[in-house]
């Protein structure tokens, strides 16, 4: 079935998730016309599952429905025309491809351990980024859901102190690859432009770094434990830390004209 590009795409979410600020970032920059639909976690599922889908982001367009956050950036690029946030030549491609399940297979998950273990006893901010634009009725009802939905995502996600730290040292490990990478000075991961495999490392790692300029709904700095505040600094302190927050600055507002 041909997309049809005129149909308005929604984007199902949550207002904090890291996974849906990579999705979002790709189609504001491919000037893709959506409305996003954030949701509070658990409420979430009501609206993904009816769209064939479980975890945000979901991009439903037209027929289509896109349940993964990789599946949704190479769609947008194939409707924009292609070869933006996936390069032309083929082994490029591959390279990009590779690095981007990396980031979404490792630092997505551990970051968001990690951030989880310290975030969630802050119930006063967590409820503040958790219910950003939801509908009321949610807003309404997450004073009363939060304590099962932290409780939930301890248990999903394996939060333990142990698990936290361990999280912590493999987000640590991104990090000085990256850092490896960045080393000879060039300006992007892989080739001479911004790819999906930027845009994924940024991206996954806003729950480490709190970056200002994104979509996703971040606590404040001041409003971190202190231990974090220390670590997301340090984080920051690196070149890989350093290369994620200039693309938020200079690459996140970019919205690159259409192709066709
Ligand atoms: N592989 C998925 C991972 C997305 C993901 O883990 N989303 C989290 C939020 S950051 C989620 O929705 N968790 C709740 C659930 O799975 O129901 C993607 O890239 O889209």
């Amino acid at each position: 079935m041909h997309p049809n590009p005129a149909a308005q795409a929604i984007l199902i979410t949550m207002p904090h998730s890291h996974y849906a600020e990579k999705a979002r970032w790709a189609l504001d920059r491919l000037a893709l016309p959506y409305r996003e639909e954030p949701h509070v976690p658990l409420l979430h599922r009501f609206a993904t599952v009816r769209r064939g889908g479980r975890s945000v982001p979901v991009l439903v367009h037209g027929a289509h429905r896109l349940t993964d956050s990789s599946d949704i950036l190479a769609y947008a690029d194939f409707l924009h025309g292609g070869g933006e946030l996936y390069p032309g030549n083929a082994e490029l491609k591959r390279e990009v491809q590779a690095l981007e399940e990396r980031f979404d297979m490792e630092l997505g998950p551990h970051a968001r351990r990690w951030a989880y273990a310290q975030l969630l006893p802050q119930r006063r901010p967590l409820r503040r980024v958790m219910s950003r634009g939801v509908p009321r009725l949610e807003a309404i009802l997450m004073p009363m859901i939060l304590p099962g939905v932290a409780r939930l995502i301890r248990s999903a996600l394996r939060i333990t102190p142990q698990s936290a730290q361990s999280s912590l040292e493999r987000v640590r490990g991104l990090f000085a690859e990256v850092d490896e990478r960045l080393r000879d000075g060039r300006a992007f991961l892989i080739g001479e432009r911004f790819t999906a495999a930027d845009l994924s490392f940024a991206a996954l790692a806003g729950p480490v770094l709190f970056p200002e300029g994104g979509g996703a709904a971040y606590f404040t700095l001041d409003e971190a434990p202190q231990s974090m505040r220390e670590e997301v600094l340090r984080l920051r302190d690196t070149e890989a830390g350093r290369f994620a927050l200039r693309l938020f600055s200079q690459e996140r507002r970019k919205v690159l004209g259409d192709s066709a």
